[in-house]
């Protein structure tokens, strides 16, 4: 996962919000503080951060909760939205006919970035060429050149041609059948005003569709500076920030995004052809503050719920019998394995700490729980704390099992019930099923 530590930073300040009793101007306040100094450490923009927080403050203490709100999903609603402002809404590079046009600084990532672009495009049906315009750098076409031979990409370049405009000129009448078509081009060591010439004539001579500028995610905060440079020559239409599987800092890059209005298209996370992501704004925002698989899982459990009950309301109610128990047990048998849906929840279960053979609702250990309980009086059921040692050698006997079979169905209720009160203390009043309807990645702001 990318920009881990930030990840955990923000889970705390979500956390703190959910679990207060009361949001008022303290809590918001204290809330703000944090999600401010995790930003700054991923090397978020000090101008961004600031109005990110004004924002999310004045909203916190200003905006009335939609109705079927509370106030403390309310402001955590507030934070996810104004972080998906942040970073803006992915750019969309439709899968059609285009010419596209790599820039950025020198080793930002651009040629690797153009096989896996290449790649991208291949894989999704599309044939893809790749010409080589970067003329400056010796050893650039032959590692374009191999990078594209390992894919089944067609390459074009011409070694000992150093004018990079009639080279991309040439590359694409050489390249006409193809469907996509990515010119790589050369960068220098800084912003340079020849650089900046060359690529400008490079742009009028492709006319691309598409001008990607390539940054690297540890950039930091010189990352706007360059971003608008690169913007003012050729008019970006979207960013690829790459090597986001090494740093902490990526929040530099994406300030840049911010900055110059353009949006992230793609995000390079290793130095494979396979290792570039496209970027889903929300569910980027999404995954860093630990919500992410939800929607898959109110899916899943959306599907379920045609054909039998699971109230999601029921699992996260505080009162919790036998009978319930066995209900969410078989459910959650359906939904997939236990703990694989705690760790889909919001803010990665509130740590909650199940033992692995808590987790465990096989087939045969459901059957099991089932003929005990059926041993069991209406009484025992509904409040298995009145079985006593006894009880157990009676229940265990009327079902043909054992003492220590009755004993383990009570500790997984014990553990479970455990388990959910704590969840819901740790969100305070809020209601689970709503939140996490509301966190599915396909919130819209
Ligand atoms: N870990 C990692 N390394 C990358 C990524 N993208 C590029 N690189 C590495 O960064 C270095 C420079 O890349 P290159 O494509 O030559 O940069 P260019 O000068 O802009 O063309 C190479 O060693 C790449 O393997 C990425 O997403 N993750
Ligand atoms: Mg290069």
């Amino acid at each position: 996962m990318v920009l881990d530590n930030l990840g955990v930073s923000l889970r705390d300040a979500l956390r703190k919000i959910a679990s207060a009793n009361k949001i008022d101007k303290a809590v918001v306040d204290e809330a703000i503080r944090e999600i401010q100094r995790a930003l700054l450490q991923a090397d978020v923009n000090v101008k961004l951060v600031m109005t990110l927080s004004n924002r999310i403050k004045e909203r916190a203490l200003n905006e009335k909760p939609p109705a079927g709100m509370n106030p403390r999903e309310h402001v955590i609603n507030i934070v996810y939205q104004e972080l998906l402002n942040l970073v803006g809404h992915g750019a969309d590079l439709t899968l059609k006919k285009q010419t596209i046009m790599m820039v950025g600084l020198q080793g930002s990532g651009k040629t690797t970035t153009t096989a896996k672009l290449a790649t991208y495009f291949q894989r999704k049906g599309l044939r893809s060429a790749v010409i080589c315009a970067d003329t400056f750098r010796a050893g650039a076409y032959d590692q374009l050149k191999a990078l594209c031979d390992k894919q089944g990409v067609f390459f074009y370049g011409e070694k000992g041609n150093p004018n990079a405009p009639q080279v991309a000129r040439n590359g694409l009448e050489a390249t006409k059948k193809y469907d996509v078509r990515i010119v790589d081009t050369a960068g220098r060591h800084a912003l340079e005003a020849d650089l900046i010439q060359e690529m400008k004539d490079i742009h009028t001579v492709v006319n691309a569709d598409h001008k990607l500028l390539v940054m690297d995610a540890a950039i930091g905060q010189q990352a706007s500076e360059q971003a608008r440079a690169f913007h003012d020559a050729v008019n970006i239409t979207g960013v690829i920030i790459t090597k986001l599987d090494g740093t902490a800092k990526g929040g530099g890059a994406l300030s840049a995004v911010a900055e110059t209005k353009t949006s992230v298209a793609f995000i390079g996370v290793g130095e494979t052809p396979a290792d570039l992501e496209k970027f889903e704004a929300d569910r980027f925002i999404s995954r860093l503050l630990g919500m992410g698989d939800i929607k898959t899982l109110i899916e899943k459990a959306q599907e379920i719920q045609t054909d039998e009950a699971v109230d999601v309301d029921a699992l996260m109610k505080g009162r919790f019998t036998l009978k319930d128990m066995y209900q969410q047990m078989e459910a959650m048998n359906k939904l997939g394995p236990l703990k694989q849906i705690m760790q889909m929840l919001p803010l990665g279960g509130l740590g909650v700490e199940l033992s692995d053979s808590d987790y465990q609702m096989t087939k045969d250990r459901l059957d099991k729980f089932k003929v005990i309980m059926d041993s069991m009086t209406e009484d025992e059921l509904n409040d298995p704390k009145m079985i006593t040692a006894s009880r157990i050698k009676r229940i265990s006997l009327g079902s043909g099992t054992s003492s220590e079979n009755v004993r383990e169905l009570l500790k997984a209720h014990q553990a479970m019930q455990k388990a959910f009160k704590g969840m819901r203390g740790g969100m305070g009043k809020m209601n689970m099923k709503r939140l996490m309807k509301k966190f599915g990645p396909g919130m819209k702001g």
